[in-house]
């Protein structure tokens, strides 16, 4: 006996991963409804080789299904996903309107899974920002080791992370720079993200960091530990899929760089690449359509005490979206609804 799942938002990037994982995964499907706004409707989705008919999300009854994957905005979110936790059906949610909230549980099933038993105080359970979730699956083992007490983090974020318009404004934008008359201005970012890098993602807040540089602050600490410091630079580059990090670590106790490559090689969830020889690294066109996280580069910071830098690489729509949603709907499946 399996489940009966509603993907919502089934027509966008991460709503066609959330299916693709489903199939690649085995997920015990027995039902499965595919919801998109009106705008979206009559648009085909493919679980596996089966084509399915999208249904109309504002009108869409949840009672008696199992798990809503939700892969839509905020504000579509606060309309529908009250609605379908009302109805006894447990929201995963990919956007950032529950993540802060202290009675929604924020997961990576990775690093806290026992945090799932929180899902029934609002039967939602929120999904991490894409740069948290593939940075926290790298440290948590290391926290548990010796104790992070500050993380230094840059990131190289892909255009899709934003969505279509953007993958779309990248790749005629690269096509105009060498076709006069075809050039093309930015419209989805401030700024020429063809052959160029944008330090800004999502909105300024009033210290001058940007929405996304915050979020990785405050996920971090809901999800590891409250007293990690973070800070972060969180920059847009030409990639189409896959962001990368630099990451900068200093912990309480000493810990080898032998010893972190021991450590998350063994770690769930990651893989390490780190040959120290031209090429031995992962690069995100390496990582697009893989569940696993890539570490390369590791090495001592020898300017502080108990520092290790290293370089972090997954597919933002797998880990950072889809795949972690599903590895939810898993853990709920195997810790809470067990049907499968
Ligand atoms: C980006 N990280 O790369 C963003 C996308 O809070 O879920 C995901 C935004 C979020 O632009």
């Amino acid at each position: 006996m399996g489940y009966r799942i509603v993907v919502v938002g089934a027509t966008g990037n991460v709503g066609r991963e959330m299916l693709n994982i489903l199939d690649e995964r085995q997920f015990p499907v027995d039902d499965i409804a595919v919801l998109a706004s009106r705008k979206s409707l009559g648009t085909e989705c493919m679980l596996g080789n089966k084509t399915l008919k999208t249904d109309d999300l504002d009108t869409f009854d949840f009672t008696g299904w199992d798990i809503a994957l939700f892969a839509v905005g905020s504000e579509a979110t606060k309309k529908y996903a009250p609605k379908a936790a009302a109805a006894g059906c447990i929201v995963i949610d990919n956007s950032s309107l529950y993540r802060y909230d202290p009675d929604v549980p924020l997961i990576v099933p990775e690093c806290n899974p026992d945090a799932i038993e929180g899902y029934a105080k609002k039967n939602i359970i929120a999904n991490p920002n894409c740069s948290t979730a593939q940075m926290v699956v790298a440290l948590k083992p290391l926290h548990d080791r010796a104790k992070i007490k500050r993380v230094v983090v840059s990131t190289y974020q892909s255009v899709s992370g934003t969505g279509k318009e953007a993958i779309d404004e990248l790749w005629n934008q690269t096509k105009g720079k060498y076709v006069p008359g075809q050039e093309v201005e930015p419209k989805v970012y401030t700024k020429d993200i063809a052959f160029n890098v944008i330090p800004h993602i999502d909105v300024f807040m009033e210290d001058g960091s940007t929405k996304e540089e915050w979020k990785m602050v405050a996920e971090t600490k809901k999800i590891i530990d409250k007293n990690i410091k973070v800070t972060a630079t969180c920059v847009r580059v030409p990639v189409f899929v896959g962001h990368s990090e630099a990451i900068n670590i200093e912990f309480e106790d000493f810990i080898d760089e032998e010893e972190v490559r021991d450590i998350l090689r063994e770690a769930p969830g990651i893989m390490v690449v780190d040959k120290r020889e031209d090429g031995g690294y992962i690069t995100p066109i390496e990582c697009v359509g893989e569940f696993a996280t890539y570490i390369s580069r590791i090495r001592q910071d020898s300017t502080i005490e108990n520092g290790i830098n290293l370089w972090c690489v997954s597919d933002n729509l797998r880990k950072g979206a889809a795949l972690n949603a599903v590895q939810i709907a898993e853990l709920l499946g195997r810790r809470v609804l067990q049907k499968g």
